[in-house]
């Protein structure tokens, strides 16, 4: 087992924790709170906080379209997040970088939009057994317009995708694959790069669901070689309703709008309208500027920590809980392949996972409970839910003990 000295490793965690108030506070009355749902959604630093409140207090104002003062200063800070972003994804241009409300809303503009242009009856689209409703649904609801297939690559018991059977999908059918790049309910981290390859080869575009992969680190999408990659801000320890969907130039260029309206167009007549260029043509309406401000925030504070410093801390982090956990007699994890992110899903015998998480909540200690938005994991596994704990970067040694002596006192009650 590793030693808990970890925590004085890497960072300073006291130092990090005090950033975030949400975290110093007792519930029920005297239960210090710990947070183990960071794959739901992360907790905000302060600065994040401070960053929305400055925005209302002194900069609220529509962006694109002021000569005065607070509306090219509002302008000036809301596209400043989109630098931010290229740079975090090393994409090639900074109007590859579309603003959504989120991972789903980032989904549902591809599907809409590519598929609109892209795909016809016949065709097919390939996602995997592991992916969230969010890049399920709207495929189906494609495929539903267009006459189109769905296909699915198979994985393993251990969470791990076949890789043979994804190459035997592919064919010159294939219109675009959308897999997930971390698994939410298992952790699996999966071979994008090479998936990638594989699609491109076949002639295929690759959509990548990156809504659990930037919180633990960055992501390159040139390196990837990836047409789409997508993540939403509130699990990077930035605003909810705020999400990002990078775009090829050559795909965004040619896709039709998803949604028509203000600031996305060029020239408006009864007859006909014409399109702004990127990245607004997928920018309808009054934008989430006061979220948009402060996710850069938040990727300026997660820098200040570093990708690789947490990275390497989550990992220990991982290994340690798995490690404590499985001292647990008849506990039982799911997602046990080779690559993994700090996410860990389990039941323990036949206690219900509700059961225990309504136990655990009364403890202090907040998991999340059931299907995770990943129905046809459950199904695949012939289990209704799991109990998962989910581990940010302000989480500790200390936490996974109370976790793990928590879980043995909800244990010895349903034993009793
Ligand atoms: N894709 C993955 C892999 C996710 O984990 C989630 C949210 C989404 C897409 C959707 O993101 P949204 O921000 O658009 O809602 N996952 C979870 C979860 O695991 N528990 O709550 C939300």
């Amino acid at each position: 087992m590793i030693s808990p000295q970890l925590n004085k490793a890497a960072f300073d965690i006291t130092a990090i924790r005090k950033d975030f108030p949400a975290l110093n506070q007792k519930i029920y009355g005297d239960k210090p709170l710990i947070y183990l749902d960071n794959a739901a959604t992360s907790q905000k630093p302060q600065v994040v906080l401070d960053r929305l409140a400055t925005y209302y207090q002194q900069e609220n104002a529509n962006v694109h379209r002021g000569v005065h003062y607070l509306s090219q200063t509002a302008t000036d800070y809301y596209e400043a997040t989109r630098t931010k972003v290229k740079a975090l994804l090393n994409a090639g241009h900074a109007h590859e970088i579309i603003y959504t409300s989120g991972t789903t809303a980032g989904i549902n503009l591809v599907a809409y939009s590519f598929g609109e242009k892209y795909v016809k009856q016949g065709d097919e689209i390939i996602i995997s057994a592991m992916e969230h409703h969010s890049n399920i649904v709207p495929w189906q609801m494609l495929c539903e317009r267009k006459g189109a297939q769905l296909r699915v690559i198979p994985m393993d018991e251990t969470g791990t995708l076949d890789l043979d059977a994804y190459a035997k999908l592919l064919t010159e059918k294939t219109r675009l694959v959308a897999v997930v790049h971390v698994s939410n309910s298992l952790g699996t981290i999966n071979p994008i790069k090479e998936m990638a390859q594989m699609a491109h080869a076949a002639g295929a575009a690759i959509l990548v669901d990156g809504a659990q992969a930037i919180p633990h680190g960055k992501a390159d999408v040139q390196d990837l070689d990836v047409d789409f990659y997508v993540f939403s801000g509130h699990k990077v320890f930035g605003p909810t309703g705020f999400g990002i969907l990078y775009g090829k130039e050559k795909w965004l260029e040619a896709m039709p709008p998803f949604m028509g309206g203000g600031d996305m167009i060029e020239t408006v007549r009864f007859e006909k309208s014409t399109f702004a260029g990127l990245p607004h043509k997928f920018e309808a309406g009054t934008p989430n500027i006061a979220d948009a401000i402060a996710m850069g925030t938040a990727l300026d504070y997660v820098e200040s920590i570093g990708f690789e410093a947490i990275a390497s801390y989550e990992q220990s982090l991982l290994k340690y809980a798995t490690a404590r956990l499985s001292e647990i007699e008849g506990i039982q994890f799911f997602g046990t392949a080779k690559e993994k992110a700090s996410v860990i899903s389990f039941l323990m015998g036949d206690i219900h996972p509700y059961d225990a998480g309504t136990i655990l909540d009364r403890l202090g200690i907040a998991i999340r409970t059931g299907h995770h938005c990943t129905q046809t994991v459950m199904h695949f596994f012939g289990i209704p839910g799991t109990m998962r704990a989910s581990f940010a970067f302000y989480n500790t040694i200390e936490e996974i003990d109370r976790l793990t002596e928590s879980l043995l006192e909800v244990r010895r009650m349903f034993l009793k």
